[in-house]
């Protein structure tokens, strides 16, 4: 793949939360942004809202807040350890299993051998914080309707 061709925008900032109903009245009472979406993702651990000013998966960059579900959460491991705050950075992308394959061929460890279904029905999958110098980067294709 080109390099013109591998990344569209940054999609979303996640941040870890430990309780998600605190987390939004916090960010749309005090900071004023919107709810846009809100999902629980099982196979993810986690209970999930996006929030942000446009249309999920279409505008702008969102926030995406991140709750455990339970303790097994790699969000409960990452509180556990880190505190709430910043988890990870995501960047929306056209073909998930081109930029996969390209960013695997640059000796990116993605941690998935195939992509996950995220938020909204979109296919996700992370390359490890060892390999982007320290950040979780989640890849997300959005669905069909969303691009
Ligand atoms: C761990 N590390 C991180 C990190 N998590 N560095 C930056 N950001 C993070 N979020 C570092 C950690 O400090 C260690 O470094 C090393 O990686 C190993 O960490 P660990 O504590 O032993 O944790 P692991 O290995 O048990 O788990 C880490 C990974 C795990 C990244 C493998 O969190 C994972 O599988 N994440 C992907 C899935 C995920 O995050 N799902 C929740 C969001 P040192 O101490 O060795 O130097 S779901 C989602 O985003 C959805 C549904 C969506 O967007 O649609």
């Amino acid at each position: 793949m080109n390099n013109d061709d591998l990344f569209v925008c940054i999609d979303h900032v996640g941040l870890a939360v430990p309780n998600l109903d605190d987390a939004i009245k916090f960010h749309t009472e005090v900071m004023g942004w919107r709810v846009l979406h809100r999902e629980t993702n099982e196979e993810q651990g986690v209970e999930e809202a996006m929030i942000g000013t446009g249309e999920q998966g279409v505008e702008n960059a969102q926030i995406q807040l991140l709750a455990p579900l339970n303790e097994n959460s790699t969000i409960a491991k990452f509180i556990a350890k880190n505190g709430p705050g910043m988890q990870q950075l995501c960047y929306r992308v056209k073909d998930l299993d081109a930029v996969s394959a390209t960013l695997r061929e640059r000796g990116v460890r993605l941690l998935y051998p195939e992509a996950k279904i995220g938020t909204g029905g979109s296919r996700i999958n992370f390359a490890h914080p060892k390999d982007v110098g320290g950040v979780l980067l989640e890849i997300v294709e959005p669905a069909a309707a969303a691009h």
